[in-house]
């Protein structure tokens, strides 16, 4: 099967609502309200731009960060078996395409079975050319890139649906582990309401593991992850005229054993004011103060399955990796 369709849609081509705010826009007012806070914080979408994108990428190959290594292993592992528990005509949508190496595995093992449509949803264009890109040699995947937001893509993908077909919305990476976890459920639970029941998705989630191994990922001796931190105030100053030096501020990695989650922050190392002109924000650092740039949850299994009962799934199946604790869970919309 072949579709004309091989390029990206702009959200707008699926589903001709009302445009969103433009991007820049969107990040100078997250910026100046992110900032505002008490303890200040960046959302952690807006690290992946060209360069945080690439610099991802670095980490996923460090020997300290295992946590790619693992998912890719379980899909390797197991896609035909995760595949035994879903009917014919499934058509896939991936929330977070990134550069869609490990689903490779998947889709491969589907289009043994069927031709196949796949729906990348992801918010960086670059992800999705990327993406493009690595499926191009498998000419039975009918590949339509939505560049949006999770639910604004899945809601798109979704309004394709003809009778008969099941979606598979692929959900892997531990991003669920970006959300705290009320945020997290809430998310779920409005992708549950994107699908019918039967539908499935496939979550990957991050188990917790002993610290010293967490300390050693988020804050790699070579310093990729404190680059990929960082960047994030690179890029503020690229695109919305901020004036922060990256030499006065430095990457740290906390523990949060009540919340069981990594916590990225970016220390300034003295006193200092920055100011942001797109933002229209002025704001002054004390020395040690941090802004809070991502959370990582870390998961337990039953917490996994119980999570899928408290928003609408049940939970088929997990598979797990012991080398770099790791899980993939099949929910199934009931
Ligand atoms: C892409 C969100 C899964 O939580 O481990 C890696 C992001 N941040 N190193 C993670 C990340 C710092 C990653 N996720």
């Amino acid at each position: 099967m072949s579709t004309p369709a091989f390029d990206a849609l702009k959200i707008d081509d699926l589903c001709p609502t009302p445009s969103a705010t433009p991007i820049r826009e969107e990040f100078a007012r997250a910026v100046r309200s992110g900032l505002s806070k008490p303890q200040r914080e960046l959302p952690s979408i807006y690290l992946y731009d060209e360069v945080g994108t690439a610099l991802f990428e670095a980490i996923t190959k460090l020997p300290e960060y295992g946590l790619t290594r693992a998912d890719e292993r379980l899909l390797r592992r197991y896609a035909h078996q995760i595949l035994e528990h879903l009917p014919p005509s499934l058509i896939v949508a991936e929330l977070g395409s990134g550069s869609g190496r490990k689903t490779r595995w998947l889709l491969e093992a589907l289009t043994r079975r069927q031709a196949l449509v796949y729906f990348p949803i992801d918010i960086s264009a670059s992800a999705l050319t990327k993406c493009r890109q690595e499926f191009a040699d498998m000419g039975s995947v009918s590949l339509v890139g939505l560049e949006a937001s999770y639910l604004e893509g899945l809601h798109a993908a979704v309004s394709t649906r003809r009778p008969g077909q099941t979606f598979l919305v692929l959900f892997l990476g531990s991003t669920v582990g970006n959300f705290e976890r009320p945020a997290a459920d809430k998310f779920l639970r409005e992708v549950r309401r994107c699908l019918s029941p039967g539908d499935a998705l496939l979550l990957g989630c991050d188990l917790e593991k002993p610290v010293e191994s967490l300390f050693l990922a988020y804050d790699d001796p070579l310093g990729v992850t404190a680059a990929f931190n960082l960047n994030l105030l690179a890029r503020i100053n690229r695109e919305l005229q901020g004036d922060f030096v990256l030499e006065q501020f430095s990457h740290q990695i906390r523990y949060d054993k009540r919340e069981r989650r990594v916590e990225m922050h970016i220390r300034s190392e003295r006193r200092q004011s920055v100011s942001i002109r797109a933002s229209e924000l002025t704001c002054t650092f004390r020395e040690g103060e941090t802004i809070w740039t991502e959370a990582c949850h870390k998961f337990c299994l039953e917490e996994i399955s119980e999570m899928a009962q408290h928003t609408g799934f049940v939970c088929r199946a997990q598979w797990v990796d012991h080398e770099w604790p790791f899980a993939e869970s099949l929910w199934i919309a009931v």
